[in-house]
């Protein structure tokens, strides 16, 4: 008999959920970030093992909003909530103790999946420390196979018997082009600065898979002209790098060579606007009932 489970990864910004995704999928299909609130539309893994199949959403980084895009993020983390048979409360080894999941989301809609306490980033800890933390919860670290094993272990008296939902060889739910525009994303973390990331969106505006190679084109938003500058850099050296990052990234994903063309505009504030946002395929709450 078949047996499955959804599975959340849900916790603070920055706590390692998509790199744990990452980690149990065995291939680097979510955007990582050393930089907090990288992750903004909760991205499905599918992981299938002999007759188990485990179905892992990892969600944005659950954090008091400070603009109408971070009300988006909660609220798609929140509503995440209800859907999944699990959920795994992720939390760094050398952060202190363990937080109340309880009391993180009192704003959630009602939900009765169990929450798994899970520490991560073991390695940050001492052996002592971390067997310590061991007696008491999960811990995993991305270098220890092992750790993702346990975790694994720690999931399999939730699963449900159920068939499949989606193929044994199947990693993701999501079209590639939201990977595209993730990828952008995570190279945008990586090649530019603390503040400009933040402001800075991604969308597809063409996609064609034959004749090969993969055509992309995509317009890259920013919010200021001075951060399109920035974007695009020295002669259109930043805005190559971005978009070889991407290509790259998409080229591992698809097996298959990608072309991939990219456009600096400015969208004013698109963050704190309600019409963007909604272009951009976020939710927009009314931020009193969420
Ligand atoms: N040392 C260490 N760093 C980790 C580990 N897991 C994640 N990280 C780092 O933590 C940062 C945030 O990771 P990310 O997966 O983007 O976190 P998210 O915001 O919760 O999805 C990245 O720089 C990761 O490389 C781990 O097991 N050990
Ligand atoms: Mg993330």
């Amino acid at each position: 008999m078949q047996r499955t489970a959804r599975i959340a990864l849900a916790g603070q910004p920055n706590v390692g959920k998509s790199s744990l995704l990452n980690a149990i999928l065995g291939t680097p299909l979510a955007m990582v970030s050393p930089k907090a609130q990288a992750t903004r539309m909760p991205t499905t893994g599918i992981l299938t093992e002999g007759d188990i199949q485990y179905v892992f959403v990892d969600l944005p980084g659950l954090l008091d909003p400070a603009y109408l895009l971070q009300n988006s993020l909660r609220h798609l983390a929140l509503e995440a909530l209800p859907t999944v048979d699990v959920i795994l409360h992720l939390h760094p080894a050398d952060e202190g103790a363990h937080k109340d999941f309880a009391s993180l989301v009192t704003d959630a809609p009602a939900f009765t999946a169990p929450v798994i306490k899970v520490y991560t980033k073991g390695d940050l800890v001492g052996g002592p420390a971390r067997e310590a933390l061991m007696k008491e919860a999960v811990v995993t670290e991305l270098g220890r196979p092992a750790s993702i094993k346990a975790l694994l272990k720690a999931i399999e008296p939730y699963l449900r018997e159920a068939h499949f939902e989606y193929d044994a060889d199947d990693i993701g739910t999501q079209p590639v082009r939201f990977f595209v525009g993730e990828y952008l994303r995570e190279a945008a973390f990586n090649e530019l600065g603390d503040e400009v990331p933040y402001s800075f969106a991604a969308e597809v505006d063409e996609f064609r898979e034959s004749p090969p190679p993969v055509y992309i084109r995509a317009t890259l938003f920013v919010e200021r002209e001075s951060q399109k500058g920035i974007v695009i850099g020295k002669q259109g050296a930043t805005l190559k790098r971005i978009g070889a990052h991407a290509r790259a990234r998409l080229e591992t994903l698809l097996g298959e060579q990608v072309y991939l063309e990219t456009w600096v505009k400015v969208l004013p504030k698109w963050r704190r606007s309600a019409t963007a946002l909604t272009r951009f395929g976020f939710p927009v709450p009314d931020p009193e009932i969420r």
